[in-house]
């Protein structure tokens, strides 16, 4: 069952960090905000309900792994983890500035919580593959996530990747799939068909949901449902917008890399949150 306080508590955390990486992006006058929105409630659910970290000891051998495949959404992930306690909030500020540890792109020789490098596109799944067959390899009960964006799958190494997870039977393995429709600059159907997008990984030997990538509920239930079948890896294609949680950016491509003036991140924060102050 689901219990209503983890839900209220995940949706004001979801609020908290897309304020603050609004914030952080209107500051360094640069990053990826559309598809920060986006990923954010995955993100929360992700680290707020799912994910096995310790932010004290990053390293922690028996640690769940999560790959930030669509890398330059690190904004959301920064804010995540900061919110996680893994770096201190006021870290944050020091987004893109020169000797910062928050670059465009997560690096995990410099920022605590990060398990691979990642801003090219299509290279995180591959990572989660190895991951995930070390883990079985060694008999470990740890468990490897990995979001990518949808766009992203234009990238052949990820199909690649899909082939050999399942034929390692990669049940340890979750791609979550963030299905916005939109690429960098334009949506994706678009672009280059992705469509029937469940029926492609069901063909490449995966067991797939599909799910509301904005509603906590949702995404609790079918994280709580994983493995969803012994010997096969698992694909959630969440359903989401780019801009989520901002009426004027999302669904609009230009947001992918806008960065939001004065009078816009204000606009953005009063509808984002009119009762809660942040700490
Ligand atoms: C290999 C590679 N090609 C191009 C880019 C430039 N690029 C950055 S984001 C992006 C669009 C990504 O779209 P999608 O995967 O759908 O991400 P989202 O919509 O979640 O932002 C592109 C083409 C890149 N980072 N890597
Ligand atoms: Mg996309």
């Amino acid at each position: 069952m689901i219990d209503r306080l983890q839900l209220e508590r995940l949706r004001e955390l979801a609020t908290d960090i897309r304020r603050r990486d609004l914030e952080m992006v209107h500051r360094a006058r640069l990053g990826h905000i559309g598809g920060d929105l986006s990923a954010t409630d995955i993100l929360a659910t992700l680290y707020f309900a799912v994910l096995k970290v310790d932010p004290e000891a990053p390293d922690w051998p028996e640690r769940d792994r999560f790959i930030l495949s669509k890398g330059h959404c690190a904004g959301a992930l920064y804010t995540t983890l900061a919110e996680k306690g893994f770096i201190e909030r006021d870290e944050l500020r020091t987004y893109m500035q020169p000797h910062s540890r928050l670059g465009g792109h997560p690096d995990r020789t410099k920022m605590p919580g990060v398990e691979t490098n990642t801003g090219p596109l299509g290279h995180g799944l591959p990572v989660a593959v190895g991951c995930a067959l070390g883990a079985k390899i060694d008999g470990a009960a740890w468990r490897t996530f990995v979001l990518t964006g949808d766009g992203e799958l234009q990238e052949g190494s990820n199909w690649e990747a899909a082939l050999s997870a399942a034929h390692y039977k990669l049940d340890n393995l979750t791609v979550v799939v963030d299905r916005n429709g939109l690429q960098q600059g334009d949506f994706t159907e678009r672009t280059m068909h992705l469509d029937p997008l469940p029926d492609k990984w069901t063909a490449f030997g995966w067991s797939v949901r599909e799910v509301n990538g904005h509603d906590h509920a949702a995404l609790l239930d079918v994280f709580d449902q994983l493995p969803f079948q012994w010997g096969k890896p698992n694909c959630i294609i969440a359903h989401t917008h780019k801009g989520q949680g901002v009426s004027f950016m999302r669904d609009r491509p230009a947001w992918h890399h806008r960065v939001p003036t004065d009078a816009e991140l204000a606009h953005a924060l009063s509808e984002l949150n009119g009762h809660r102050v942040l700490a």
